[in-house]
């Protein structure tokens, strides 16, 4: 099997933390593929498609050169690898932060204190921007992996690494100092020009991909209520346009259908029950078409 020109190219982690979480959005959005693990490329059955997987580390600088027409890849590598390419999507998934951390003990307490330390880092880049922008001057000691042992070793005095739980900072004797940026995986596009069938498909693709995204921050919800409550229900919950009513039998009684964000359904849900809304059904949406 080789690759077809014709057919759009979209790269995904071949083996890491952003790798199952990608093929899941992958498959939720229709695509079907057929691949062991050691391939290095996937043809999609249903989609004019090729899957491709790479090292994370690989991706941006892939979807730069239109090598790979899309990638899935940390926000984190995108700026660390200053590729130019579009964000086109945030996923919501490989949520963690970049982040310096020195010593439980270190006199260090503030990013001012920097001035002047070790710093040891496999994000270069993006550690000597943060400097730069705070106008510290710190000596960059890129290694390329582990940084959380250096401190220990006396390689440095802080080190510049992501963090999700923390549990590693902690772990190793360390507390988080400052804040560099946040990060999740993003879904990229190539800024290279594409002729217009492969525009078309991505166009498909992240009708798709929104969908599905919009599905999963948001919950179907239905409820009976006094038909004079209709009027604050439909102030708590705006709905796509408006939410669908339909009378009951019990005269003065209806029922309201719509959609709730996820973020704020705790809320809306107590404010709906102070305004009269009974037997209140919630259940989750697979797509949602605007
Ligand atoms: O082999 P390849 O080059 O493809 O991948 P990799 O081994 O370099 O990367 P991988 O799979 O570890 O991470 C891929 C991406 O996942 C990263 O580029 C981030 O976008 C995202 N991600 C999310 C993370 C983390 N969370 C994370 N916690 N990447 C790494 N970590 C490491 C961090 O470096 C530290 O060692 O986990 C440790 C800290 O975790 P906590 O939970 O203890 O704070």
């Amino acid at each position: 099997m080789t690759l077809t020109d014709s057919n759009l190219k979209i790269a995904v982690q071949k083996q890491g933390r952003l790798t199952e979480k990608s093929l899941e959005l992958l498959e939720g959005i229709g695509l079907d593929f057929d691949f062991s693990k050691d391939q290095l490329f996937a043809r999609c059955r249903n989609f004019d498609l090729d899957l491709l997987f790479l090292r994370d580390n690989d991706i941006p600088e892939y979807v730069q050169d239109g090598v790979c027409d899309l990638g899935i890849v940390g926000r984190n590598m995108v700026v660390e690898k200053r590729a130019s390419v579009t964000a086109v999507q945030k996923l919501g998934f490989g949520n963690c932060r970049l982040a310096i951390a020195v010593p439980e003990s270190s006199k260090i307490t503030s990013w001012q204190d920097l001035e002047g330390s070790r710093i040891a880092t496999t994000y270069p880049n993006s550690l000597e921007a943060f400097l730069l922008e705070k106008k510290i001057k710190a000596e960059v000691i890129c290694i390329s992996g582990s940084a959380e042992i250096a401190p220990s070793l006396n390689l440095s005095d802080a080190i510049c690494d992501l963090v999700s739980s923390g549990n590693t900072l902690r772990i190793n004797g360390l507390r988080e100092l400052e804040l560099v940026f946040e990060s999740q995986a993003v879904l990229n596009e190539t800024k290279a020009s594409l002729p217009d069938p492969k525009r078309q498909l991505i166009n498909r693709l992240l009708l798709r991909v929104s969908a599905v995204l919009k599905a999963q921050r948001t919950k179907y919800v239905l409820m009976n209520a006094p038909e004079s409550a209709l009027e604050k229900i439909k102030a708590i919950i705006p709905g796509l346009d408006s939410p669908t009513v339909v009378p009951l039998a019990k005269p003065g009684m209806i029922a309201v259908h719509s959609v709730v964000d996820e973020e704020e359904f705790w809320e809306v849900i107590e404010q709906l029950k102070e305004v009269g809304a009974t037997s209140i059904l919630v259940s989750p949406i697979e797509k949602l078409i605007a």
